[in-house]
This record gives structure tokens, sequence and C-alpha cells, in this order.
């Protein structure tokens, strides 16, 4: 076969030499007797250039480049030229492909926008708008209703990289740290999370509901003498509330693990597990990290070496102290958390905390009410810049407490009646956590709309594409 160079490998140390490349045409521009295409693959762009005055380029081949459809995925055959002056707006800014042969591999339908105009930073729109020019933008319905062509953007490009290194990241921490991978039905007979935001199907006759998390799952897994596990799968949640943080299906990163004491242990490998993941992040993503920003500016993530843990009780008396009116034994919405984010910023100069010892009305059925006070629970939640991104906490290993907590929520017992069985042949002490990646992806890189961070969203008004 023959040698394809990609767009990013085209450097000035080949100066001279054949290049083959496949790319998608990004700009094209028609000059009497030359022609002028950038070329893309992912991020990497190159200048390529027809000249009629060169021996293999005919008219009619500058003729037929001038005329091919942004997006259309070409074949390029050159060599490779240095520039007298660099390409300004190209990555391969250093040289420049002087054509030798082109063919067109796949013809692009008029676009239902440019992804140039996706790409185009709130900033920038602003800026040429002081200077009384008006810049093209697409709304976000536009852009997810052609998800496929909108993920050609930069930024777009990058976040799924960074995405993917979030999985990378916490699969490696945990690894390391004795956990194994494991895979979770999330066909089931019943709710997980409670009955309110579950999806119900048939199955087979019967009714079904997809799993809103591997919670039973993951302990059966401990009460099986499997020590430590985790899973990254889907989650599905039928929310039927339209916010800026909630999917209708998301993917999960969930562990469970067996505790000697106390739910600390959870937190101490989540805190060795988030800090591995920010440096992680911070070190192989530094490029994509600037992508991002160029659309989406940001700040870096603030976060300590060893990560603050504070109780809910303390949380609330920093929003009391700030003048905030809140209930000790209520939950915290979302105004709240972003205040109380915004306080321990400024108190403890990070942007991700622990808070702990949830009130117990306020946590799921199967969490370990306090030994020292049953109103409150051995759970946690994790916030990035004020957000939720994790809950966890230590599990009831009793089935009788467990039955009894189930019936005091209102839970229909007799659909988890095999869940709590579970437990009665001997279960050890556990805890773990579920974690949201697409809220990690968004609150990490500052990003204000968790669709942004999925790739086909799946929210209250969208099944499609
Ligand atoms: P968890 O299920 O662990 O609480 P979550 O982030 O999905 O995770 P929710 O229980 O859905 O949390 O909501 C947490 C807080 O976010 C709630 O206390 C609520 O105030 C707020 N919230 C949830 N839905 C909305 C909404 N549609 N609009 C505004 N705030 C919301
Ligand atoms: P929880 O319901 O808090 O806990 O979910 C865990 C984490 O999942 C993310 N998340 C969501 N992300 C996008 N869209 C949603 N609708 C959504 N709902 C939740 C959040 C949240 O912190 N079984 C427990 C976890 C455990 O205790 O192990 C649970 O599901 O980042």
């Amino acid at each position: 076969g023959r040698t394809w160079t990609a767009v990013s490998a085209l450097t000035p140390e080949l100066e001279g030499q054949p290049v083959l490349v496949r790319a998608r045409v990004h700009t094209v521009r028609g000059k009497g007797k030359s022609a002028f295409l950038v070329l893309r693959q992912a991020t990497a762009t190159v200048q390529a250039v027809l000249f009629v005055d060169d021996e293999s380029v005919s008219k009619g081949m500058v003729k037929y480049a001038t005329a091919l459809p942004r997006e259309s995925i070409v074949d390029v055959e050159g060599s490779l030229k240095v520039p007298a002056e660099p390409i300004v707006g190209c990555s391969q800014s250093k040289v420049e492909l002087h054509v030798t042969g082109i063919k067109c591999v796949s013809r692009a339908a008029p676009l239902p926008f440019e992804v140039t105009d996706a790409a185009r930073s709130a900033e920038a729109v602003k800026k040429a708008a002081e200077a009384g020019e008006v810049l093209a933008t697409v709304g976000q319905d536009v852009r997810l209703d052609n998800r496929f062509v909108d993920l050609r953007t930069p930024a777009n490009q990058a976040i799924f990289r960074v995405q993917s290194e979030v999985c990378q990241l916490f699969r490696e921490a945990l690894q390391r740290q004795g956990f194994i991978e494991i895979h979770t039905p999330k066909l089931l007979s019943g709710a997980s999370e409670g009955g309110a935001a579950v999806f119900h199907f048939d199955y087979m006759g019967r009714p079904g509901c997809l799993a809103q998390s591997p919670q039973f799952y993951k302990q059966m897994a401990i009460c099986s003498d499997l020590g430590r596990v985790y899973e990254i799968g889907p989650v599905f949640r039928a929310e039927n509330s339209y916010t800026h943080r909630h999917l209708c299906e998301f993917t999960g990163l969930d562990m469970e693990m067996a505790i000697c004491e106390s739910y600390h242990e959870v937190l101490d490998v989540l805190d060795a597990l988030f800090v591995h993941m920010f440096q992680g992040l911070n070190e192989r993503c530094q490029h994509e990290l600037e992508v991002i920003g160029e659309q989406y500016p940001f700040e870096p993530l603030k976060f300590l070496p060893k990560s603050l843990r504070l109780t809910f009780a303390e949380g609330i008396q920093m929003l009391q102290e700030a003048g905030y009116d809140v209930d000790p034994f209520g939950d915290l919405n979302t105004e709240l958390e972003r205040a109380l984010g915004k306080l321990v910023k400024e108190k403890y100069n990070t942007e991700f905390y622990m808070l702990h010892r949830y009130p117990l009305a306020i946590r799921p059925f199967y969490t370990m009410p306090c030994k020292d006070d049953p109103r409150y629970s051995c759970s946690f939640d994790i916030f990035i810049r004020g957000e939720e991104i994790i809950s966890g906490a230590q599990r009831i290993h009793d089935p009788a407490l467990l039955t009894e907590r189930a019936q005091v929520l209102g839970l229909p017992v007799e659909t988890i009646q095999s869940y709590i069985d579970s437990f009665k042949y001997g279960a050890p002490p556990h805890g773990g956590a579920g974690v949201g990646l697409e809220r990690v992806v968004m609150l990490f890189c500052g990003l204000d709309n968790i669709r942004k961070t999925s790739m086909f969203p799946r929210d209250p008004k969208r099944l499609t594409p």
C-alpha cells in the first residue's frame, strides 16, 4: 500500500518529500490560476496550494479543487515546501503542501452550519461586534441536532479526549489500589435509587426498569467477597427537569469497597484518586485544555494535595455566618451549593472539597446512620467549583436495619427483597461512591452545560441523534 502521513506530522523536516494525506476540506479559496485549501484532520490543519504553472497541475484541476464543498474528504498528493512566512491560522504553519494530485473520497452535502461558526468563542463575537462586524454563531439546539458535524470543532475534539483520559485515570488509580472492573446489569426488575426517576419498559411481558445506578450490584459484589470493585457504565434517570447539569442518560464511574472502620477509608481512596486525576489531566491533556479554553475560557481548577473535608454541619455554619437562611437538616439546593463553594474557595483556597456526615433523612435508604447521632449519616458529597460530582456513603450491611430503613422511606420492600437477602449470609462492612463522568469534565473545564460534555446528550426533550 501507499504511505499516508498524518497532517500533524507535516513538519519542515519533510521538505521536498512527496506526501499523501487524507483530510477534510476545511476552507477553499480560488484565485485565478491558483487554489488555496486548508486541509484538516481532527484539530491539525495545513495549507495546500495548487498553481496552474506547476507542471502537474492543470486548469481543470484548479477548477475542480476550487469547487470542492467544505468538509468533503479528499486524498491529496504533493510535496512539502517551507514558505517564506509562516501560514497564519494553520496548526502546521511552517509548511505548505504543493499539490500534484487531488481526489474527492466523500463529497459533503450543503452543511447545516459552518464548523468555524460553531467553533467561535463568545469573546470573539463580542469583540467583532464592538468593531461593527457581525460574526455568525450557532445555537445549542442546532449544534446538537447535527452533533456529528458539531463534534468536529476543536473544542469538542478536545473535550472528548479529556473525557477519555478521565476514564483512563480513574481506572489506573483504582487498579493500582487493588480494585477490579466489573459489569453489572442495566435491565432490572425495580428501581435502585427511589422510584421517581426510573424508566419503565416491557421485559418479555413483565415490567422492567433501566438501572438508575449499579448500586445494588456493586454492593452484592462486596457480599461475594470481590473486595474492591469499580464500574464505568451507563446510568438512566427519567429526570423530568431541564437543567444545566442533569441528563436522562449519563456515564457513572462507580466504586465500592470493604472497609474496616469508617467511610473515611472511602474518602481516602477518592482523595488519592482525584488528586491523581487532576494532576494527570493537567499533564497529559495540556494541549486539549488550552484548545477548550480558546472557545470557552476557564481558570485552572484549584485543588489541594490533600483534599479538604468538612462536615455538613460545618458547611451549614459557614452559610449561616455568611447570612444565608438554611435548614441544618435540609438538602442544599443548587444555589446554596454554589454559595458554599464560593465560601470554601475564599477560606481554604480550593475548588475541590468533600462534605460529609449529611443528615440521614435526605440520603438514600441504604445509607448507614451515624452511631453517635442517628440524625446524621455516614455519607458524603464531593464538589468541584461548588457543584456536586460525587455522592457516596458507608452502606447498611444488616438486612433487618436495611428493611426497616426501606419501610421508613416508603419503598416497596418486596421489589428489593433479593438485594436485602444478599446481606443475610455474612456481609462485610462496606462503602463506596458514584461519580458523574460528564459532570467531572464539565466542572474541571469550567463549562456551563452538561450537554457540552455528553457526546449525544439525552434530556427530557432530546432522544436524537
Ligand atoms: P443526587 O441525586 O446525589 O442529589 P444530583 O446532583 O442529581 O445528585 P439532585 O437530587 O437531582 O442531585 O439535586 C440536587 C440539588 O439540585 C437539589 O437539592 C435541588 O435543589 C437541585 N436541583 C435539582 N433539580 C433541579 C432543577 N430542575 N432546578 C434547579 N435545581 C435543581
Ligand atoms: P447520585 O444519585 O448522587 O448517587 O449519583 C452519583 C453522581 O452521578 C451524577 N449524576 C448525574 N449526572 C448527570 N445527569 C444526572 N441526571 C445525574 N444524576 C446524578 C452526579 C452524582 O454525584 N448510588 C449512588 C452513588 C453511591 O452512593 O455510590 C448514586 O447514584 O455527579
